[in-house]
């Protein structure tokens, strides 16, 4: 097989609507260079004939790009032994998103869907010398309101509602974090393709026993072209690259082995045990030379989601079990890294998912508002141990599902399904993000509901249903998120939304308690991004919050349709902090509010994950894990990959020890585990006035059980306000820490801790005279600490790490802090 990438020599241009379509592509004139794969937004702004569009108020100037259609143009050779090939086919891996395209005049393909990819046999079309592919991509803005007009409005939240009429990304209509760029372009490669035979696809659905003493993975190939005389030759090697099965077939008259392994080194996610990956080699030859190969990468683990009942409680249980083994998944909602799609390197997406597993996080959400992700980002999920919640691609609409569509979404999904299933860390199938829920608002579903209304529960119930049950029936396919019960804001059974809290009646987020769900697989609080991202994607004189283009930068909504991001966000903090005296402290009292929201939500999510016949709640993703452009939004990392202070919140909460306090008349204590193995460990309480005065201490001994929660007998001490610290000790070394400060903080003035911090190489040295509360040091760039955002008590001494400080002056503040301090690296004697 030779494989011929068209990735060079492309031009692009708008289309000139006074000419015919012909005469545009012929004509000489506006054309610019291009990129392929790539976006016409991407390649002005390269050229320069845009500005950068996520700057300023730039995305307001740029609009006008998706609102008109735009000719690509490719002229490209052929040569005569590629000719000679039985088979010649066009690949396009996939199109943004209207797309006609003609080889040499002939028109080849209608695409209108830009999750599916097409091979097309272009024998007949392609001529020997030069060749001409020309490229019409419609405006996805006008076809939607044309198909809008014809099939009628429909309801939405976020975006242009014609958008649940296109097969595009839905977050390019934006949302709700995100701006308006309907990007157009072959964002995925262009591939000719010539070959005798071929392997199309390989599909290994590994099946471990029930006992773990050895797994089944039955090998279907699905090949393409003259199999007589040709061999399939399948290896399986083990995680050090040894080869530990091989079998060789005809491949005209087989194309399906099974492998039986004895003892199979187990995958587990992370925090669980190891990630080992076998893989498996395909190749197709014939006369002694490669035709095809392909190679998966599997990993041998037994999935399920366990639903049964609760002790003494209503519904049912919603638990991931991995190798027999519940756990507690704690993890993230993922939106695509960037809007612009083609410039996400595999570089970055190693960088965000190894974020998210140092944050002690076990699942990722793909978003059904986003795109199914590149391989790479499987590839990094199975490495790293991260479970995949996978979506399909509709979110918050009530989606149409007339036969056209439903033909393109069948299609859409059986490509996808094909090109995920074999990833061990697929967790679960989920038909779509909140359209139960807008279903609902509008009367279509729940409680007295019109289903007769929702259309598109024939989606989500039967054809993507159907096609998971026969492409990948070894993972569960789950109707929606949230869904399960009558009603879908219920709490007792499937998966749950949690925005009691941020949106709706605003509840304090000391409440998260009060509104969990089997499986919180959202809730979040927005923050501002980090000062740097800030001053990076602003001028100057726009750097304060209540700024134009600052509020510009935050996308956040109410039911009018009009901005409430910083409106919310000024209550929460005006129910918990005294008010900022600068954009650096609005910052951090942002941050703060977020860091303080995530801690209550993981602590009192995992803290009823309680062990046995009681999983009461088994899952927690933050909505949201990361952003696509400068902005405030509940993201815990930015978009310069500054993690924010609730990301070291997060990832001490799912730490494989947490311990929780919660002062409810008493002080109430408990430890969360993930350990397979009970431990025997003790807990340091010690209760301060707040200006550092020890009032009672108590070390007490504790068996820690594992997979579950621990609970101590409360703790009760006389005097207040106080401030609680908590330390877990195994062997006299601390492994886990937790305070509690009396709230709301705005009511209590702090003392002044008295720091003494010394900068060393690559590291912090800190200690506190007096407690503080969140102590953060920021170094205006993505810095990896081993911990950040901490508490101190009075004559505590910690050092905190970071591979890459590179002698970098930092800012330093706390809670109750006049104004931020700067640590400049110093050298100190030894
Ligand atoms: C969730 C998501 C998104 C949205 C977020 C914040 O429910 O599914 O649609 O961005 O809320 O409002």
């Amino acid at each position: 097989m030779t494989e011929l990438p068209l990735d060079t020599a492309w031009k692009l241009k708008p289309r000139n609507p006074s000419l015919s379509l012909q005469d545009d592509f012929r004509s000489l004139d506006g054309w610019t260079p291009a990129t392929v794969p790539g976006t016409v937004q991407w390649d002005l702004q390269k050229t320069g004939k845009i500005e950068d569009p996520f700057y300023g108020l730039n995305e307001r100037n740029v609009q006008w790009i998706g609102e008109q259609d735009w000719l690509y143009s490719l002229n490209f050779q052929v040569d005569e032994q590629d000719l000679q090939a039985q088979h010649l086919h066009l690949d396009f891996q996939g199109l943004d998103t209207l797309c006609t395209v003609w080889l040499n005049g002939k028109q080849l393909l209608q695409s209108e869907n830009m999750f599916v990819g097409h091979s097309v046999n272009v024998r007949p079309f392609v001529e020997k010398g030069q060749n001409t592919l020309h490229l019409l991509f419609e405006s996805p803005l006008k076809k939607g309101k044309a198909l809008e007009a014809q099939h009628g409005k429909r309801a939405v939240w976020n975006g242009n509602p014609s958008r649940v009429y296109i097969r595009k990304a839905q977050y390019h209509y934006g949302w709700d974090w995100g701006p308006t760029l309907l990007t157009t372009g072959p964002w995925q490669p262009i591939v000719l393709r010539a070959f005798e035979a071929c392997i199309e696809d390989v599909h290994a659905p590994v099946e471990v026993s029930p006992a773990l003493d050895h797994a089944l993975i039955p090998v279907q190939v699905t090949l393409q072209g003259n199999m007589e005389g040709q061999t399939l030759r399948l290896s399986l090697l083990d995680p050090d690259g040894q080869l530990v099965q091989q079998q060789d077939v005809p491949a005209a008259l087989k194309n399906a082995v099974l492998f039986k392994l004895e003892n199979p080194q187990l995958w587990y996610p992370n925090g669980h045990g190891a990630q080992p990956l076998y893989t498996l080699q395909v190749l197709l030859t014939g006369e002694e030379k490669i035709l095809s190969q392909k190679e998966l990468n599997l990993g041998m683990r037994r999935l399920r989601v366990v639903q049964e009942a609760i002790l003494g409680e209503e519904g049912s249980s919603f638990t991931f079990e991995i190798n027999n083994q519940p756990i507690f998944a704690g993890g993230a909602n993922w939106i695509p890294d960037d809007l612009i799609l083609g410039r996400i390197s595999d570089d970055q997406y190693r960088r965000r998912l190894t974020q998210a597993k140092d944050a002690n996080m076990n699942m990722i959400r793909v978003w059904g508002g986003g795109i199914y992700e590149a391989d790479v980002f499987y590839d990094l999920c199975d490495e790293l141990g991260l479970l995949v919640w996978q979506d399909f691609m509709f979110g918050c609409g009530m989606y149409p599902a007339h036969p056209e569509f439903q033909a393109s979404v069948r299609q859409e999904a059986e490509h996808q399904v094909r090109r995920l299933r074999n990833h061990p860390s697929l967790a679960l199938w989920c038909g779509n993000n909140e359209d139960y829920q807008i279903a609902q608002s509008v009367g279509a579903y729940g409680p007295g509901g019109d289903e007769s209304q929702f259309d598109a529960l024939v989606i989500y119930e039967k054809l993507l249903r159907e096609v998971c049950e026969t492409l990948n029936p070894q993972t569960l396919y789950w109707p929606g998120s949230p869904f399960g019960g009558t009603d879908v804001y219920g709490k007792t059974v499937g998966d749950r939304h949690t925005w009691e809290i941020w949106h709706g009646p605003m509840a304090p987020y000391q409440e998260y308690k009060n509104y969990e769900g089997r499986f919180v697989s959202e809730f979040g609080l927005m923050s501002a991004p980090s000062l740097a991202l800030i001053q990076q994607s602003m001028p100057e004189n726009e750097w304060y919050p209540e700024s134009e283009t600052f509020v510009h930068h935050t996308k956040a909504t109410g039911p009018n349709g009009k901005p409430d991001g910083a409106r919310r966000l000024a209550v929460y903090q005006a129910e918990n902090l005294r008010g900022h005296r600068n954009l650096e402290e609005y910052v951090y009292n942002t941050q703060l509010i977020q860091a303080e929201a995530m801690r209550y939500a993981y602590r009192d999510f995992r803290r009823r994950f309680e062990g046995p016949g009681k999983y009461a709640v088994s899952g927690a993703l933050v909505w949201q894990l990361n952003d696509c452009w400068p902005v405030s939004s509940w993201a815990i990392i930015d978009s310069l990959e500054i993690a924010k202070p609730a990301y070291y919140t997060i990832k001490r909460e799912m730490a494989p020890f947490s311990v929780g306090l919660h002062l409810e008349g008493p002080l109430h204590i408990w430890i969360s585990s993930s350990h397979t193995q009970s431990q025997q460990a003790q807990i340091r309480l010690t209760a301060y006035t707040l200006q550092g005065e020890k009032t009672s201490e108590d070390l007490r001994d504790v068996l820690i059980l594992p997979g579950r929660r621990t609970d101590l007998a409360p703790w009760t001490v006389q005097e207040t306000p106080l401030v609680y610290f908590a330390e877990l000790l195994i062997e006299g070394q601390i492994v886990a820490r937790s305070s509690h400060f009396p709230e709301p903080y705005k009511y209590h003035t702090f003392a002044d801790p008295e720091l003494v911090v010394e900068h060393l190489e690559n590291s912090i040295k800190i200690t506190a005279q007096k407690p503080v509360k969140g102590l953060w040091l920021d170094t205006r760039h993505k810095t990896d600490w081993n911990d950040n955002f901490i508490d101190l008590q009075p004559g505590e001494t910690r050092i905190l790490e970071a591979p890459n400080l590179q002698g970098r002056t930092l800012t330093l503040r706390y809670l109750g802090a006049d104004s931020a301090i700067e640590v400049k690296p110093q050298v100190v004697q030894a």
